[in-house]
């Protein structure tokens, strides 16, 4: 008992190097490349001030790679944020099974997706999953081999967009700043948006206050009943 106990002590612990990056995005039946069109980090690490511009495309200490690349969307279609431990890694391996917490996408209209850094306001939010039945969001994704099933809306305007995939791992959120926050932007052109709708937008950083009760948690001493409360603005819909 005493072994095994130390062991749990032990990987839990080493799994705090296990983060993850949104590597690849699959749009309109193709499968692009990894880095495609994604401005990738080579270092995995989170973002853990929400209050910090590395909030909205990541960066700063992770810096990240440039792309000349903007993949076509079709409004109204899925698409698939593809996460991955390591840029190299393999679809058993997304992210520690440890890490557990909400999953969410958000939208910014921009003129140039390959030049926009995203910071500041526009974005709006499109996907969430938070706990479900015991189930969090990234476990959804974990299990799903990494991948995170986002809904373009097709009420929204046509043009050029950065898509912001996070997903936020709360196994340190207890104190301040222990939310690890794990997001990149991909370079999407939206066609055939209807553009009927026009989203409430929000600023990045913004969205997120350090002691947001979705973000300020100890997930294994909850009281019950638990409803967790994912963090950011509401999700939109046409
Ligand atoms: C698109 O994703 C949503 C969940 O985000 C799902 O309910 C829907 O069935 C998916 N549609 C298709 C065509 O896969
Ligand atoms: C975006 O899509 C529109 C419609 O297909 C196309 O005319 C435009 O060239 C595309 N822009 C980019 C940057 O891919
Ligand atoms: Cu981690």
């Amino acid at each position: 008992m005493k072994l095994s106990t130390a062991l749990t002590v032990c990987s839990s612990l080493s799994l705090s190097a296990a983060h993850t990056i949104f590597v690849q995005l699959v749009a309109n039946g193709q499968t692009n490349p990894v880095s495609y069109g994604i401005r990738d980090p080579s270092y995995d690490g989170p973002i853990t001030d929400v209050t910090s511009n590395n909030l909205a495309c990541n960066g700063g200490p992770n810096p990240t790679t440039p792309s000349d690349k903007i993949i076509q969307v079709t409004a109204g279609t899925n698409v698939t944020a593809v996460w991955r431990h390591t840029l190299t890694s393999g679809a058993n391996d997304v992210m520690d099974a440890g890490h557990k917490g909400p999953v969410m996408a958000y939208l910014k209209k921009v003129t140039d997706a390959r030049t926009d850094t995203g910071i500041g306001g526009g974005w709006f939010k499109i996907q969430e999953e938070g706990l479900n039945n015991g189930k969090w969001g990234t476990d959804t994704v974990i299990n799903n081999k990494g991948d995170q099933v986002i809904h373009i809306p097709d009420c929204i305007a046509p043009g050029q967009y950065l898509l912001r995939a996070e997903m936020i791992a709360l196994h340190g959120a207890r104190s301040v700043g222990g939310a690890q926050l794990y997001m990149e932007c991909a370079q999407i052109n939206i066609t055939g948006g209807s553009a009927s709708v026009a989203p409430k937008t929000y600023g990045i950083p913004g969205i997120y206050k350090s002691n947001d009760p979705g973000l300020l948690l100890d997930i294994y001493n909850v009281k019950q009943p638990f409803n967790y409360v994912i963090p950011g603005p509401p999700k939109f819909s046409c």
